[in-house]
Parts: C-alpha cells; structure tokens; sequence
C-alpha cells in the first residue's frame, strides 16, 4: 500500500519539476499519455459497411509508443453501449495488476458512460507488443500496436532498420461480432467464420469491391526495413510472407532473438514478431500475404489477405506488371509450423541477457481439450452429434464470474472464485490416445496457488477428447521460457533431459504442437491475478481458460497495491 502512494507521489513530483506533464512527446523515462475514447465508427469492407466499435474512430486503433522504462498512462472512456476492457497484451504489469485488463478476471468492464485509467511501466520489453480489447469478441475491431524502443543509450543488437512498418494481421466479418459469440453459445456449434482476413485493417485485392482497400508501402532498393508483425486476428493462426524476399525474425512477443531467416512466418493470435527484410529484388511490386495455417480439419476462410510492396523508381512497365504473389506452404503443412517454433531462439547477450529458471518449486501439468457437452432437452444444439462444443483445462471449463477474481481475492469475497485448480489432472489418462467416450468436463472458476517468488515449471498437453489440435496459450503478467515441446504424451522421467535451459524462446504466448506438448518456465515475482487462456477466442468462449494467483512476498515492492479509485464496479 505505502509503495504504491510513494511511486504516485514520486511521479507527481517528478513530473511536476521536469514540466513535462502533458509533454506526450518528451524523451526518456517520461510519461506517455493517451486517451482512448472507444467510439462508433462506420466502416465498409468486402461489399459490406457496418457500425463496430472503435477507438478514437481509428480502424485498426492508434499506436502505443514507449521506450522500455516509461511509464504509460491510457484513460478509457467509453462512448458506446456494449461493455468495454482493454488488455496490454504482453506488458508485464509488475505491481500494475489492476491495469491489466481482462474482464472478470482483474476488473469489472467500463460500462456505457464510464471511464478508467491504466497506468503501468514499460519493463523487460523492447519490440512489438499488441493491445486489444479483453471481453467478448471486441478485439475483433479494438486493437493497436504497442511500439517498445530499447531503453536510452543500449544498442539494437541488429542494424538499424531505414524505415519500420507496423502490419498487423487481423480478421473481418460482416455481422456484429458480439452476436456471433452469443449465437455460438447459445446453439453449440461452431461460431461464424470471418469473412476476410486483413492487414491493417484491409483486405487486399482478392476480396470482393477491395481493389482500392489494400495497405501498400514503398521500399528504396538496397535498404532495410523492419515489419512490425502482429497477429491480431480472432481465431485462426496465420502463414505471411512476402513474394521473393525473406524474413529475418530479430524478435518475438517483445523480447529479442537469435537473427533467424526464413521463407515464411507462423504467427498464432497473440503472438508478435520484428522481422527485417531487404529490398534485394528487381524494381516493381510484389504482394505480402497471409492465409490460414491449421493443425486440425476445421473450417476455415480460404482466401489470402494482402497487401503490396513497391520499389521506388520503378518504371511504368515495371509498375503495369501484376505483383508477385508469394510461395506459402500448404494450410495444414505442420511440419513446417513445428520446425519453424522450434527454430526460434533468444538472444541471450550480455546487453540483453536472460535468466531461465535452472530448478523448479512448482511443477504443473495442465490437459487443454475440446470437449461436448449435453445439449439441454427441448433445445436443438449444433455440435457435433447434437451436443453443444465445450473445453476445459485440467477438465475444469472456466465460469467467469460476476465480480473480478482479483476484487474478491483483494476485498475478501466469498463465494466468486475457489483457491483448488488442480497442479496436475485429475484422472490421469492416455492424453494423445483413443478418444475418451465421456469426456464432459466440470464448470468453475478455479484459480491455482503460487506462492510469490516460486520457480513454476508448467506442461500444456493437448487430449484427444473430441478432437486434437494447437492452441495459442497466453499468460498475462509474465513473460515465459518455452523450454521444451514434444509429441505425445509429456514423459516427467525423459523428457526435461531435452530441454533446452540456455537461450529457449522467451514468449507470452505459445502454441503446442497438435497430439503433442509443451514445457514453459517463469519465476512468480508478481503478486496478483493472471489469467492464463488459449487466445483463440472462440475456445475461451467454450473455457479454455483459467487463472493463476500468485501471493503476495514479504520483501519490499512484493505486495498487491490497493486499486485505484476508479476501477470499475460490477
Ligand atoms: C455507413 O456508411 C455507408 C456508406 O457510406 C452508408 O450507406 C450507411 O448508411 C452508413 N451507416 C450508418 C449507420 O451510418
Ligand atoms: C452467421 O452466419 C449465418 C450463415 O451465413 C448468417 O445467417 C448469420 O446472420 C451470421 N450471424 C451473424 C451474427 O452475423
Ligand atoms: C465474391 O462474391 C461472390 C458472390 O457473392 C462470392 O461467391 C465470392 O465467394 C466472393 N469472393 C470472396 C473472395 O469473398
Ligand atoms: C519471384 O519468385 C517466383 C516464384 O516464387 C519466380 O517465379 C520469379 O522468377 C521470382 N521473380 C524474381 C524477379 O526473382
Ligand atoms: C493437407 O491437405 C491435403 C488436401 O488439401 C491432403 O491431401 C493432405 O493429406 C493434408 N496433409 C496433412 C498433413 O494433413
Ligand atoms: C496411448 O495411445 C496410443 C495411440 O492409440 C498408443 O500408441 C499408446 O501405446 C498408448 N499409450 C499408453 C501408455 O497406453
Ligand atoms: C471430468 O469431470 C467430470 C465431472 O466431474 C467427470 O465425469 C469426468 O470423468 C472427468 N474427466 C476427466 C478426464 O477427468
Ligand atoms: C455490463 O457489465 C455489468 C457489470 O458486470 C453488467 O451488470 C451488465 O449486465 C453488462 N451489460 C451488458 C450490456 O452486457
Ligand atoms: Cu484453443
């Protein structure tokens, strides 16, 4: 309580001598202000105009930009009629729980009218973060980059780019997205697919009344450039790349990596990358795309978003030629997904070293499946054989409750969530086997325990319980080490001798390989709720999700601060 009055006070005071209060733009250590008005904004794509829900008007929204150190001060105020969250998707909110975002979970939504101020810091962090918002379907439409420059006076560990391009990869239907989920729910089928994918917000020529709806940029030949990759989209992990020029990834989820080359990118929902790319080719235009990348036969729109790259000085034949169209691997090419999420490597040097936990006082191991569920009588439901879709990790699918998990934790409510998420499941079965014939799960709100400072090494094994699959698993709060990742099922006796404990991947979100699993550590140094959920958004909606809450230490800076004063209220 006292830490965080004396950080407040300090800051006022610093502020206040360095006159830079309302300076947005002023140099390191400062504060950057924003202020998100979430708004109504009329927007036509693919023959269809609609009215979603934006902010300040923008589609996709506005850029966050810091330099690792600042601390970044966001008001919310919302315009609109439905309930509104906004998630820093892999900012660390060290003692900043109450920022975080999620619905339910760390607050109660800013209803109509309402607004709230997020105030954190911008540490352990340098690259491309994402913020979007954190209830219902929104994100769909609320998302923006979050821009992290390495802290004053450290190098970048690669040559400085000429010029930087955010493109971030997202999805567009043509209906109301928060009536999909509720469908969906309601009728136990597959919810909607999209009806086009985008980057930055457009669809690109292959799409229907799209010929002028196309992101483009403009490369000099000879330079370097650096795409800011986010996949923003809702539901589907996506191939990109670029016709005749390749990739050399030099960061992922905000932390940097090992300079790794390759033809094409898989990015999950929730995952971000910094790529560089060289204008090495012959003058004229060449399409960057991007298409579904699937590990299990489900639905999914076939058509390419794209956007076009164009060499300055090209002359007028050059430009009359159609662009290149790019190589990309089949959609359900996994052999090329898998190898390509194990290639990736931190950096691990001595300006930007890491530290993975070398032993473990938590040891988990969560199932993460799809599940049926009854269909309830006189209802007619759309799942398969009449049953409703449901999932569940540890074969608990998640109940949000009506009052945030942390306001009851800090508050000492009764009655909203429970203390017993299993470490370990329940009835211990052939995870990668025969498909179980009762796989039901139960329904709750359970949080696991960890005690602050504990080395937590946990295992997401995906089930043959309806049906296998990959799915993006992100964790708020921390940043994790993807340690190691397998076929089958996790084996305690063999497979930690395969680890990799050097320079494994320092992620947020991580997705195991179909049939398979994947092994990730962190240290629990911050006190409060996280949430923990796969970030395809239609399997959260089925409860894919569930919620860690590490204890507050007795050191000084180890303790949950009291909320502000305008969190929402329930
Ligand atoms: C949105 O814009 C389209 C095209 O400009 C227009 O036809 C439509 O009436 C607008 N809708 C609303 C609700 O303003
Ligand atoms: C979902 O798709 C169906 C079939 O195409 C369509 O009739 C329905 O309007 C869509 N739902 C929404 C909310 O857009
Ligand atoms: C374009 O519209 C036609 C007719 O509605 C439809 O059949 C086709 O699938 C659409 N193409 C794309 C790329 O959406
Ligand atoms: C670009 O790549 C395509 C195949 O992906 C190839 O046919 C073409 O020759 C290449 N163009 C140039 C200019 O290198
Ligand atoms: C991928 O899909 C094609 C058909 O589109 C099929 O022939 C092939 O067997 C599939 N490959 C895998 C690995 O599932
Ligand atoms: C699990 O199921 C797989 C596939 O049916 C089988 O090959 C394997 O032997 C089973 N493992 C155990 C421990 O029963
Ligand atoms: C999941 O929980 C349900 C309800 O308690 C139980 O019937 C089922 O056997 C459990 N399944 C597994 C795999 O633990
Ligand atoms: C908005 O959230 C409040 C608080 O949880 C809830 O009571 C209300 O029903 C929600 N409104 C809508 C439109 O979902
Ligand atoms: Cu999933």
């Amino acid at each position: 309580m006292d830490s965080f009055q004396s950080t407040t006070v300090f800051w006022v005071v610093f502020m206040l001598s360095c006159g830079m209060i309302f300076n947005q733009n002023a140099a390191a250590d400062n504060v950057r202000y924003y202020d998100f008005k979430i708004e109504y904004a009329n927007v036509s794509r693919i023959c269809h105009s609609k009215v979603l829900v934006s902010v300040n008007g923008q589609f996709p929204g506005p850029t966050v930009y810091a330099e690792e150190g600042d601390r970044v001060v966001v008001k919310v105020t919302n315009n609109v009629q439905s309930n509104v969250t906004i998630h820093w998707h892999g900012v660390r909110q060290l003692l900043t729980g109450w920022s975080d975002g999620p619905a339910y979970i760390t607050q109660c939504p800013i209803q109509a009218g309402q607004s709230f101020t997020h105030d954190f810091r911008v540490i352990s962090h340098r690259g491309t973060l994402f913020w979007h918002a954190h209830i219902s379907w929104l994100r769909a439409t609320l998302y923006g980059a979050i821009i992290i420059y390495p802290r004053r006076g450290l190098p970048l560990p690669f040559p400085k780019p000429e010029k930087e391009f955010p493109v971030l990869l997202g999805e567009w239907w043509n209906g109301d997205v928060e009536q999909i989920e509720k469908d969906a729910l309601r009728t136990g089928g597959v919810p909607n697919i999209s009806d086009a994918f985008t980057i930055n917000g457009q669809p690109g020529p292959f799409y229907n009344c799209s010929t002028a709806d196309v992101y483009k940029l403009k490369f000099k030949a000879g330079k370097t450039y650096m795409l800011r990759m986010v996949n923003a989209a809702l539901n589907q992990d996506l191939l990109f790349g670029i016709a005749n020029h390749s990739l050399t990834i030099v960061e992922v989820d905000g932390e940097y990596t090992k300079p790794l080359t390759v033809p094409v990118l898989v990015l999950s929902p929730g995952q971000t990358a910094d790529v560089l790319v060289t204008a090495n080719q012959h003058h004229g235009r060449y399409y960057m795309a991007a298409k579904p990348y699937i590990s299990a036969p489900v639905p999914f729109n076939p058509f390419p978003t794209t956007a076009i790259i164009e060499y300055e000085a090209s002359t007028y034949a050059e430009l009359s030629q159609p662009p290149v169209f790019p190589s990309l691997p089949a959609s359900n090419d996994t052999v090329y997904g898998e190898n390509f999420f194990k290639s990736i490597r931190s950096l691990n040097s001595k300006e930007y070293p890491i530290q993975v936990p070398q032993t473990v006082d938590r040891n988990l191991l969560f199932t993460v499946s799809f599940n049926l569920k009854a269909c309830p009588s006189g209802q007619l439901c759309l799942g398969p054989g009449g049953l409703k879709f449901s999932s569940s990790m540890n074969n608990i699918s998640f109940s949000f409750p009506s009052i945030s998990i942390m306001q009851a934790y800090y508050y000492n409510i009764g009655g909203v969530f429970s203390p017993d998420f299993p470490d370990m499941p329940p009835h211990p079965f052939n995870y990668t086997g025969p498909m179980l014939s009762n796989p039901q799960p139960e329904a709750g709100t359970k949080v696991n325990l960890i005690p602050f400072g504990s080395n937590v090494q946990l295992v997401l094994q995906d089930t043959s319980t309806a049906t296998l699959d990959s799915h993006p698993i992100h964790l708020h709060g921390y940043s994790f080490y993807v340690v190691g990742q397998g076929v089958g099922n996790y084996d305690p006796s063999k497979d930690p001798a395969t680890f990799n404990l050097i320079d494994p991947p320092y992620r947020n979100t991580v997705a195991f390989p179909r049939a398979g699993w994947v092994a990730i550590r962190w240290k629990a140094d911050n006190p409060g709720v996280w949430f923990m959920h796969c970030h395809l958004e239609a399997h959260t909606s089925w409860g894919m999700e569930m919620a860690f809450l590490v204890t507050n230490g007795k050191g000084k800076d180890q303790t949950l601060p009291p909320p502000p004063e305008d969190l929402p209220k329930c």
